[in-house]
């Protein structure tokens, strides 16, 4: 293990699972960093051989290394998940091996429970953090991304000050929580409300903030913070009306939506799902989510995807 005065940078950073956010990170990090990207066949050729653009609120190539999976991970590495959250325990599974003491993991992803999903296929003795953003991407075609800036969070831990430095560095910014599980909670909330909307509709992101929508989505926000409160998280006050704000920047089209639109998998059940699911063990009913998921589930199954995969 090393400790945080020691040593304030990591010698590698793996991003396991790059899709759309996952490569902006590894992109903007392989600015000081030797980062490789590990995804799928195709953008990873694409990546070495042209390079990853990214456009949006940034334009510019950049060439970190990429790779299909991780043969061997050196001392003092990061590795950043950005999986699917339906994903994480294979790709995890895939590196349990590998991992040295000094190994640290980020949990990156949209969703809630995924660092215990990690924790438990990895165990005690790796350091398992949990991550929040408010970035957003879009997934063009292999070697293209388009971003919009936002604000990484992550877990209080003996790693974290690293992590945060190495971020904010590569113009990345990040801050390191107080109180993760009500942020993870409050992000949640935000995908509860954009994802499954702009899923269905097929609308980006501001466009679901319209009055027509307004009861639809403050009745889901509803739900969430009563079962969030039984689970013990704390929720501004004002909640609806910084969603409602926070949304309407966002001129993407959400993770989910894009999903749909390819045919994909979403991650449903890791989101909405998660409420409906806790709304039992509290005995809330949480029949605006639970409709959500049904009519993801529907979309998902006229995409020929099977739930048992
Ligand atoms: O996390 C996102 C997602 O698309 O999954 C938001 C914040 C909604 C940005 O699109």
């Amino acid at each position: 293990m090393f400790l945080e005065s020691e040593s304030m940078s990591f010698n590698k950073i793996f991003i396991l699972g790059a899709g759309a956010i996952g490569s902006v990170y590894g992109a903007l990090l392989s600015k000081r960093n030797d980062v490789t990207l590990v995804g799928n066949k195709k953008h990873v050729e694409t990546v070495n051989s042209k390079g990853l653009t990214i456009t949006g609120d940034i334009n510019e190539t950049f060439h970190p290394r990429a790779e299909t999976e991780i043969r061997e991970i050196p001392e003092k590495t990061l590795i950043i998940l950005t999986t699917k959250a339906y994903d994480s325990a294979a790709a995890v599974r895939g590196i349990k091996r590998l991992l040295r003491e000094d190994t640290a993991v980020l949990v990156l992803q949209n969703g809630l429970g995924n660092e215990d999903v990690v924790r438990q296929v990895l165990g005690a003795n790796t350091k398992v953090l949990r991550g929040i953003t408010t970035m957003a991407a879009e997934f063009f075609e292999a070697g293209k991304i388009r971003f919009w800036n936002g604000e990484t969070t992550v877990e209080k831990s003996e790693h974290s000050e690293t992590i945060a430095k190495t971020f904010n560095q590569c113009g990345l910014k990040t801050k390191i929580s107080d109180d993760i599980k009500r942020d993870v909670w409050n992000k949640l909330v935000v995908n509860c409300v954009i994802n499954p909307l702009t899923a269905i509709l097929k609308v980006r992101n501001n466009q679901i903030i319209t009055d027509s929508l307004k009861p639809i989505r403050h009745e889901i926000i509803r739900e969430c913070v009563e079962v969030g409160k039984a689970e013990g998280i704390t929720f501004p006050d004002d909640l609806e009306e910084r969603i409602d704000k926070e949304a309407s920047k966002y001129t993407n089209f959400s993770s989910m939506c894009q999903d749909v639109m390819k045919g994909k998998r979403t991650e449903i059940d890791f989101l909405n799902g998660k409420i409906v699911e806790l709304g039992k063990k509290h005995g809330i009913q949480t029949k605006v989510n639970a409709v959500l998921v049904h009519l993801i589930k529907f979309l998902e199954g006229e995409n020929g995807i099977s739930r048992r995969n």
